[in-house]
């Protein structure tokens, strides 16, 4: 299969390699990484251990490709919605942080699939990603049922090595992963601390509860999760990412902006919307925001 990953960070890079080591992959990021990427090949190292050499640009407008996978931040998908619309693709794929489809289905013509990744990746240097942890690449239809191109998508995945389930429940998994990103992202960034820690300490208050709101918008917006459930998920990733950091608490630890308008706004722009309250995930909105606009990262 030809694949296009749109946004080398360090889980498009991981993803990306990985894929390649079966399909013909072409990765979309910025330089220097993607020029070592195109003279030295790409390195995986941590969990697996691989080199390969993908093609690597820095842009990604007028290609086509069997599949597009989307794995940019998601403040920056809208620019990705842009560039593949000028190319062609039978399916786009997003595996980020956030409910970032509904933007790609308003851009694109293809069909857009959900999906998630718990691999965890570190970016270590241009030309080289490391795997922190194992995970999984779960994608499927975005109103979920069955689809052929999801399951297309899916042995692609699969044969690439890369642990992979086809689900037709993605509308849930899609507010669980949210429910999982406002319980653990915030509160970590926030408290400087790893994954694991954030859960064990005084954060973990904040983060079960910032999950909990969540599972009731998800059912405010028709979608069966439970309180419960979203707790249970909120603790496993934390326990199989102990000693990880997550996304928002690197971006904040480099004085990057961070995703807090795609989980915390999608979060209580919904509760708005359903006339549910979310209180928790207010207040981690409004302080990393705060942080965001001190370290004058905040867009205007
Ligand atoms: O997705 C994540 C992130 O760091 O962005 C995990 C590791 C699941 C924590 O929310």
């Amino acid at each position: 299969m030809e694949v296009l990953v749109y946004g080398a960070g360090a889980l498009g890079s991981l993803v990306g390699g990985l894929l390649a080591r079966t399909h013909e992959v072409t990765l979309v990021g910025r330089d220097p990484h993607m020029r070592r990427v195109r003279e030295d090949g790409l390195r995986i190292d941590g969990e697996i251990d691989a080199r390969v050499r993908p093609r690597a640009l820095t842009d990604g407008t007028h290609r086509s490709a069997d599949l597009a996978v989307v794995t940019t931040k998601a403040y920056d998908t809208d620019a990705a919605a842009r560039a593949l619309a000028t190319g062609e693709y039978d399916a786009v794929c997003s595996l980020q942080n956030g409910l970032t489809e509904e933007r790609l289905v308003a851009a694109l013509d293809p069909t857009v699939l959900a999906g998630t990744a718990s691999y965890g990746a570190r970016f270590v240097e241009p030309g080289r990603v490391t795997c922190t942890g194992i995970g999984e690449v779960v994608v499927g239809a975005l109103s979920g049922g069955t689809d052929p191109l999801a399951e297309r998508v899916g042995s692609a995945f699969a044969e690439a090595g890369i642990e992979t389930t086809v689900a037709a429940d993605m509308p849930r998994r899609r507010y669980e992963k949210l429910a999982v990103n406002a319980g653990i992202n915030g509160p970590s960034a926030l408290a400087r601390l790893s994954n694991g820690a954030t859960l064990d300490g005084p954060g973990g208050e904040a983060a079960r509860e910032a999950a909990r709101e969540v599972a009731r918008v998800a059912r405010a917006d028709g979608v069966a999760l439970d309180e419960e459930a979203a707790v249970d998920a909120v603790e496993r990733v934390a326990a199989d990412t102990a000693a990880n950091r997550s996304s928002m608490r690197e971006d904040v630890a480099a004085g990057r902006r961070t995703e807090v308008d795609a989980i915390y706004g999608a979060a209580t722009e919904r509760a708005d919307r359903f006339g549910v309250s979310a209180p928790t995930c207010r207040t981690v909105a409004s302080l990393i925001r705060a942080w965001e606009a001190g370290a004058g990262v905040r867009p205007e």
